[in-house]
């Protein structure tokens, strides 16, 4: 995948993808990754990349022509790639948005500042906008890494076996399982017993209704969405009967 920057602050990015999995997507060659100064583009003297919103109000806006010549540029480094504008204003970033996204020859990040970009920006020139949450930050840098990790991770061959994305939260709609490593005592804390037993099927069946568990409580929204497995729903069915008995004690208190 070829991945594209467009940003004010370039060496962000520098310190981001010179570390862990994405050094090493880009070592092996899954990943090609470069940040370019949005600055660089901006025509005056001065390079300037931002101005005073018509209409009044506080804050500045990004200059559309910089922005609209940097991705000119950057389209013909990337032909296929897909321009995605980081905002607010975006669908809503998920494990689902970020295997559709890993699936794509390549990506153009924007990484907006100030109060945003020039909305006749998005005419032609944006594909895509893509807000990784419903709060306001400075620039859409972070954004832009929230998504080239969660994106980079899902191109086969960059996760070894070891630790695969397909057992992710999310990637089963459900959270994901409590996670146990040596020792096997913690300050009393003891692992739970089946995962010493090397039975995969219990250590399946307990995991299962760990996550099952941990989404019911954390996060049931999850749960509203989703279609149930049928092993799910007899966990399910039996947590509910367990319920029932442990109620009708509670009534006879
Ligand atoms: C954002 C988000 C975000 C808005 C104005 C950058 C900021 C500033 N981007 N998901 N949430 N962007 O807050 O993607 O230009």
């Amino acid at each position: 995948m070829q991945i594209l920057v467009l940003t004010l602050f370039p060496e962000m990015f520098a310190a981001f993808w010179s570390h862990g999995m994405l050094r090493k997507a880009i070592e092996q060659g899954s990943v090609t990754a470069a940040a370019l100064n949005i600055r660089g583009f901006a025509a005056d003297r001065h390079q300037v990349t931002d101005d005073r919103p018509y209409g009044g109000g506080s804050g500045m806006v990004m200059k559309p022509e910089p922005l609209a010549a940097a991705i000119r540029a950057a389209k013909g480094r990337a032909p296929d790639a897909r321009t995605v504008l980081m905002s607010p204003q975006g669908r809503v970033f998920s494990q689902a948005l970020a295997r559709e996204l890993s699936e794509l020859p390549g990506m153009i990040l924007i990484c907006g500042r100030y109060e945003g970009v020039d909305d006749r920006l998005s005419r032609d020139l944006i594909a895509d906008e893509v807000s990784i949450g419903d709060y306001v930050l400075t620039g859409g840098e972070v954004p832009a890494m929230a998504v080239i990790d969660a994106v980079t991770r899902l191109i086969p061959g960059v996760l070894g076996g070891e630790d695969s994305a397909e057992r992710d939260s999310f990637s089963n709609g459900l959270l994901e399982h409590p996670h146990y490593t040596r020792p096997p005592v913690f300050e009393g804390a003891e692992v739970p017993g089946v995962l010493l037993t090397g039975h995969h099927r219990n250590i399946e069946r307990w995991r299962l209704e760990a996550s099952l568990l941990r989404t019911c409580i954390n996060r049931p929204d999850l749960l509203r969405e989703r279609e149930l497995s049928p092993e799910e729903a007899e966990i399910l069915r039996r947590w509910h009967a367990d319920l029932g008995k442990l109620l009708e004690k509670a009534e006879s208190c």
